[in-house]
């Protein structure tokens, strides 16, 4: 099954408006140089999704938030909801990413329930899965990984709505990476597992992996059989560093 590689950038919280701007201008020319054999996602800070996808229109950059509430709207201060993203013009938004995991105490169920209100939205959710170090010391990572993919995929996921993310907490923002090995072995594990909610539809299914890739770790990554991508933080900061990153698919 062929998938397309999905290259997506997670600026965290980082850009002010001219730097944001300066990042998606420097994208769009690289995109707009040729045709190219993956896909391209930013997702900036809530402040910066409607300029930088304003920004976009008219190329082939996918602009996407950082997380969504679980509810379309209502009394929660500080909260934006799926809706208002894509109203803004972003296609995706990535939920349950381990720094909300660790900072806001999302359960399984939390961004489950955010995840659902993308695709009811009319986005596709980036679900966002990983273990700990101390998990993976304890031999733990591969169940630890099932079941947060497991309790996480909302009913109605599909390979056209839904990304799944591998992301080992170790490994973010560290500058470590997780083998190929290890990684080849989680993929595998996360296609297997994406079978009970998909079935032979996960055959499909895009999973990236995130996790300090860099220009010089991309293409050895991104070669491995089920690495659909890559979700990457501090490289998509620069754009030569995002575009070197996807120059590996
Ligand atoms: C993992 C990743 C992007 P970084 O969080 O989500 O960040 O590439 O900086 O490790």
């Amino acid at each position: 099954t062929a998938r397309r590689p999905l290259i997506a950038g997670n600026w965290k919280m980082n850009g002010l408006r001219a730097d944001g701007l300066k990042l998606v201008e420097g994208l769009v020319a690289h995109l707009r140089s040729g045709d190219q054999a993956f896909d391209m996602l930013v997702c900036p800070p809530t402040t910066l999704v409607a300029e930088v996808a304003a920004a976009a229109t008219g190329s082939t950059l996918l602009v996407g938030g950082q997380d969504c509430h679980a509810k379309e709207k209502g009394a929660h201060t500080g909260d934006t909801s799926a809706w208002m993203l894509k109203d803004v013009g972003a296609s995706c938004v990535i939920v349950g990413h381990s720094e909300r995991r660790q900072d806001h105490a999302e359960s399984n169920a939390v961004v489950k329930a955010k995840a659902g209100a993308a695709h009811a939205a009319g986005l596709i959710a980036i679900v966002c899965i990983g273990e700990t170090l101390d998990q993976r010391d304890r031999g733990e990572a591969l169940s630890v990984v099932t079941s947060q993919l497991l309790e996480s995929l909302p009913e109605g996921a599909t390979p056209e709505n839904t990304v799944v993310a591998y992301e080992p907490v170790w490994a973010i923002g560290t500058g470590k990476v997780a083998t190929p090995d290890d990684v080849a072995e989680v993929h595998a594990e996360i296609r297997k597992q994406a079978r009970e909610k998909m079935g032979d539809d996960a055959a499909r299914l895009r999973i990236l992996y995130g996790g300090s890739v860099k220009p010089d770790n991309a293409k050895e990554l991104l070669a491995l059989t089920d690495v659909d991508g890559a979700l990457v933080g501090g490289a998509s900061l620069k754009v030569e560093d995002f575009w070197a990153i996807a120059q590996g698919c």
